[in-house]
């Protein structure tokens, strides 16, 4: 009852050191790359507030070859995490198949922090500092994060959901100038408005291959309490399934990150159903479900 026609490499990250799995069955071809699987990496110390550095950035070294790979083969990819570091992987393996890109990121929080400015010292709120060339400089020198280099500018970014931004991480948005619809602007807008600001913003030159980077913590912890740090006041079920169906109707969308989906966050049986149930429902609206339903082009009402 799904139709639309690319096929879907789908990558497994089980990894979770950036922070303190699904199986949904579209109507198109979908080819299973299997989980990466990480080492451990020993004597992974902080270095200033950075945790597990080592382990991150060898982690998403990996990923980012994996991507890669299933970007050549001529696949949307989508990668399920595992926390929101893994953009880093994710992000980088995207850029070197596909040149440049527009990234939309749906989250609650803007992980734009950089290792200095880092309250946490989780790199799962820093990834877009990594990737960003206009904050290169910003950036030291971290263990097993060589091989990264920054592949996005601030204009190909455009953040919705936006309710938990640390206030370095606010400077940094605005001194970049970078496209947000925070909540309050999805409030006073409306979702379907947001979307088309979304797409004139992601579209006002040339047509760039997107990215979906999808923190489930952007959606209300009512919907997805399954997760390492919900915030109150988030996008609802709907609103949520409006952008990924959004995204799919511009034909441009190249890869996807469903990341934070945490089932030992759940409290009860029901968090976790919920939280993993909207995790699948927003991948299945990326690749063609749509609620007003569908069939197939060459379907005849049966004469008796
Ligand atoms: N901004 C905080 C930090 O840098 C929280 C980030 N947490 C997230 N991001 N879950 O999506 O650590
Ligand atoms: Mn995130
Ligand atoms: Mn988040
Ligand atoms: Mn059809």
């Amino acid at each position: 009852d799904l139709h639309h026609h690319h096929c879907v490499g789908i990558i497994g990250a089980p990894f979770s050191k950036g922070q303190k799995a699904l199986c949904p069955s579209p109507g198109c071809v979908v080819k299973d790359y299997g989980n990466l699987t990480f080492e451990d990496i020993p004597n992974d110390e902080p270095i200033g507030r950075l945790k597990t550095p080592r382990a991150v950035g060898r982690a998403n070294e990996l990923l980012a070859g994996a991507v890669q790979k299933i970007k050549s083969d001529g696949n949307t990819c989508v990668m399920l995490g595992g926390d929101h570091s893994l953009a880093i992987g994710s992000i980088s393996g995207h850029a070197a198949s596909r040149h440049e890109l527009s990234v939309l990121w749906v989250d609650a929080h803007a992980d734009i922090n950089t290792p200095l400015t880092t309250p946490t010292g989780n790199i799962h709120g820093q990834p877009l500092s990594y990737l960003i060339h206009e904050l290169h400089s910003k950036i030291p020198i971290i263990p097993n994060f060589s091989w990264l280099k920054p592949c996005v500018a601030a204009k190909d970014i455009v953040y919705i959901g936006l309710r938990d931004v640390d206030p370095e991480e606010h400077y940094i948005l605005k001194h970049l100038g970078i496209k947000t619809f925070s909540m309050t602007e999805v409030d006073r807008l409306g979702i379907a408005k947001v979307m088309e600001q979304t797409c004139d913003h992601m579209f006002s030159k040339v047509k760039k291959p997107i990215h979906l980077s999808f923190d489930i913590d952007a959606l209300d912890p009512s919907v997805s309490p399954a997760t390492g740090t919900p915030v109150a006041g988030g996008l609802t079920y709907r609103e949520g399934i409006y952008i990924t169906e959004n995204i799919c109707q511009t034909g441009l969308l190249s890869a996807v990150d469903m990341v934070e989906v945490n089932p030992k966050q759940g409290k009860t049986e029901d968090e976790i159903k919920s939280t993993v149930n909207a995790a699948v429902d927003l991948l299945l609206g990326c690749f063609g479900r749509v609620r007003e339903g569908s069939h197939e082009p060459d379907y005849q009402i049966p004469n008796p």
